[in-house]
């Protein structure tokens, strides 16, 4: 790819990315399946147009494949559908890569020799699942069905879940929420009685003043938030960044605050000082709304511009001036929830501080801040039987030790319960597309759980790290080959978009529908599964919408009629928490022994001669899924370790060179190349995280770039919530890589 057309590629837009360029690397370099005609055995002559779904990352963006002369050639955004709007970001555009990568698995492997050794012989289906339903059968008449726990990730495994349900586990659960929004999540439920949800509820293109704490939007590849940024943007909206790195977004800044890591919650408390001192808050909306803002007034009453200075590094006449430029653009201002928010332990009151600064500024259903999403109704399968009750509780949470872990269920918590056998031995692990040695902070905790497993099955589309841990694994169709649930996710305008095969499956993988209906036959749960196959489910789903599976074949997605989506367009004005409005003073958290208002705690520093390790995500690649994905390979191969330049003079760092990073246990990341800059911080280094993957048969990803998971051996727990804050690591340059 020359430079001209890797920037063409890198641009949001579908429109102009160059077909020739990738239709010209694609037939040279790798072989995907065909399409073939039923009628003539032959490839489909011409150019097919397929909707579908896109699944790089959880934004489920709507989008059209082409098919030319039976093969797949290029994917682009649906213009019909409201989160792409007719544009992929650049993963999707490059997810035609997962159907053509070389390393995926073709038929289902039982393992060989050890856990973790990576030696397998290949199976039939039939053979797979007699093998895993006769292990699950010992599982459930030695400790109980409840001693089977699903680790899934995605859309995908719905079917699973209904499988486990059926076998009589309820124990499921992501990274998604312990390792990621968790925090922000429950945050944002204390104060305004909502998450934010996915897609983040912000207005983007509507504010006048957005404000990112440590969010690298850009970066961080949320197609529809990235489009309206760039619209704000257009229209001089005012961007305000806190981040210890000037990211891509941090150039777009009218204030850049480069905060000292781990400090955010000082500077949050500073800024809703100024704002309240010089009454530049809604008062009118917090008088209406607001409960306990007396108290809360009185909390942050000592935490001045001058006392965060010595917390945070900035400088008070910054914050201040930031602070009255989010306030005068109030209330079509707001700072962005995050998403990956588990950084220090102490996230939910951060996030919480987050959201009391947006209570203050009134963007709470507002135009230009929040707006409240509409989401489409469409009725689950109409057919299922009752789920068998489980006897035992969820394992995740024993005792309710984190208070307000309620919503999902604790990934960590599932491993530690595997660890100790406590409240109840976990025996089994389903792992569905999720790299529980990337995503789980502390792999050394992660295998010792995998030790005390009787079963671990993982369904994957490539011999991942944790696949190489499994003692069967299910090679799974690609989100290109397959259908999976139907879209309705809450948005700005209520839609309903469908995944559907647009091409065949390459090999002897299976969909993930197909994989639970059969092992739920093997299980002797077949009558779970009434339909034969999925677009049964779906059409009986789309039917009782009065709506039909053959219109949303050939369009992709329907939307709903426009929905009013702020208070002032009418929509009343609820808050789910317990006083009925925005909880400026918290009586629940209090009564549970937490600070109603949060409080700044100190993170320390790093000892000398170590850099506080932070990492983050690039606009190609998505976590550790994409780095075997043609094209997304060849943009960014590996990853480099961000150095502040005076740091790597000092150190006799050079650009480009290879070093390891180590951290303070002694672990260390792989190989990695230096990238002095004077956009990071002294007392901090960076990289994306997702690389330096250890999986042998990985041939195009194994040992490129290095490994932040490898150096997260520490993680300080947030006490409200469960969350694994990750941000804790102190890492060192290792000279002998
Ligand atoms: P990935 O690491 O991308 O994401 O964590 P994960 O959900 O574990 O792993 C996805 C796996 O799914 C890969 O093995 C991939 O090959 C497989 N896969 C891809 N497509 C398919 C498919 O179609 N079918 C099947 N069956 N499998 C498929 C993400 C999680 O990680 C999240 S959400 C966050 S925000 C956190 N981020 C993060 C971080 O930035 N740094 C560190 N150190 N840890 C993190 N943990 C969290
Ligand atoms: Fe796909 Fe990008 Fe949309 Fe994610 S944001 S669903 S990768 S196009």
């Amino acid at each position: 790819m020359n430079s001209l057309s890797r920037r063409r590629f890198l641009k949001i837009s579908g429109a102009t990315i160059s077909a020739a360029t990738v239709a010209t690397s694609l037939s040279s370099v790798v072989k995907g399946a065909k399409k073939i005609d039923e009628k003539t055995g032959k490839p489909i002559k011409g150019i097919q147009k397929i909707p579908t779904y896109c699944d790089v990352c959880f934004w489920k963006c709507g989008a059209i494949a082409y098919i030319k002369d039976g093969e797949l050639w290029k994917i682009e955004g649906n213009p019909n559908d409201p989160l792409s709007n007719g544009r992929l970001c650049p993963r999707g555009t490059g997810g035609i890569g997962a159907h053509y990568s070389k390393d995926r698995i073709k038929r289902p492997l039982i393992r060989k020799n050890e856990r973790g050794e990576e030696k397998w012989v290949e199976v039939t289906w039939d053979e797979a699942l007699e093998y895993i339903s006769t292990k699950m059968n010992i599982i459930k008449s030695k400790y109980g069905p409840e001693s089977m726990a699903l680790f899934s990730h995605g859309v995908g495994g719905t079917f699973l879940k209904h499988t486990m349900k059926a076998y009589g586990t309820r124990n499921m659960t992501a990274p998604s929420f312990a390792q990621c929004r968790g925090p922000r999540e429950v945050g944002f439920e204390m104060t305004f009685g909502e998450g934010v949800g996915s897609p983040e509820r912000t207005d983007i293109e509507n504010a006048k003043c957005i404000t990112f704490i440590g969010s690298h939007l850009g970066e961080n590849m949320h197609n529809t938030q990235v489009q309206e940024l760039s619209k704000a943007v257009k229209n001089k909206a005012s961007i305000i960044v806190v981040d210890p790195r000037f990211s891509v977004v941090a150039s777009k800044a009218k204030y850049y605050l480069p905060i000292k890591p781990g400090t955010d919650i000082a500077l949050l408390l500073a800024w809703m000082n100024v704002i309240v001192k010089e009454k530049l808050y809604d008062e009118e909306y917090v008088k209406k709304y607001g409960f306990g803002f007396e108290q809360f007034a009185a909390e942050i009453e000592d935490k001045t511009p001058e006392w965060a200075y010595t917390i945070t590094t900035i400088e008070p006449d910054l914050i201040r001036k930031s602070a009255r430029e989010m306030a005068k653009n109030a209330p079509s201002s707001f700072v962005h929830p995050g998403r990956h928010t588990t950084w220090y332990g102490d996230d939910t009151q951060r996030s919480r501080a987050i959201a009391l600064l947006n209570g203050l500024l009134g963007s709470w259903g507002r135009k230009g801040g929040f707006y409240l999403p509409n989401s489409f109704k469409v009725p689950g399968y109409s057919k299922y039987p009752a789920y068998p009750k489980p006897s035992k509780p969820l394992v995740h949470n024993p005792n309710h030790k984190y208070p307000f872990a309620e919503g999902e269920q604790l990934s960590t918590g599932i491993r530690e319960a595997t660890i100790t056998g406590k409240p109840y031995p976990i025996k089994g692990w389903f792992v569905y597309a999720t790299n529980l040695l990337q995503s789980l902070p502390n792999r050394d905790e992660t295998i010792a759980a995998i030790k005390n497993l009787d079963l671990l099955v993982v369904v994957d589309i490539v011999p991942s790290e944790i696949a190489g841990w499994a003692d069967v694994v299910l090679p799974e169709a690609t989100y290109l080959e397959r259908y999976d649930d139907l879209n309705t996710a809450p948005f700005k305008q209520n839609f309903v978009s469908l995944r559907q095969p647009v091409i065949d499956i390459p090999n002897d993988q299976k969909p993930n529908w197909w994989i639970a209906k059969k092992l739920a036959d093997k299980l002797g749960l077949g009558n779970y599964f009434p339909w034969n196959h999925v677009e049964e489910y779906l059409d009986n789903r789309l039917q009782q919408a009065n709506l039909s599976l053959a219109e949303l074949k050939k369009k992709g997605v329907l939307k709903g009629a426009k929905q009013p989506i702020y208070f002032d367009e009418g929509i009343p004005v609820d808050f789910f928490t317990p006083s009925g409005k925005i909880e400026f003073y918290s009586l629940q958290l209090q009564e549970h022994g937490f600070d109603p208002v949060p409080k700044y705690t100190d993170h320390g520093n790093p000892p000398p001669g170590y850099f506080r390790l932070l990492y983050g995500r690039a606009p190609v690649h998505t976590f550790s899924k994409t780095q075997s994905y043609k094209f997304l390979k060849d943009i960014m191969k590996e990853n480099e370790v961000w150095v502040n330049k005076d740091v790597a003079d000092r150190l006799g760092l050079k650009s480009g060179q290879y070093v390891q990073l180590k951290n303070t246990d002694g672990k260390t990341s792989g190989r990695v190349k230096v990238r002095p800059t004077e956009r990071i911080r002294t007392d901090a280094v960076y990289m994306v995280h997702g690389f330096g993957q250890t999986s042998k048969d990985m041939k195009t990803t194994y040992l490129k770039g290095g490994s932040d998971s490898k150096l997260i051996t520490k993680y300080n727990v947030d006490p409200i919530m469960g969350g694994t804050g990750m941000n804790v690591n102190y890492v060192t340059f290792d000279w002998e890589a």
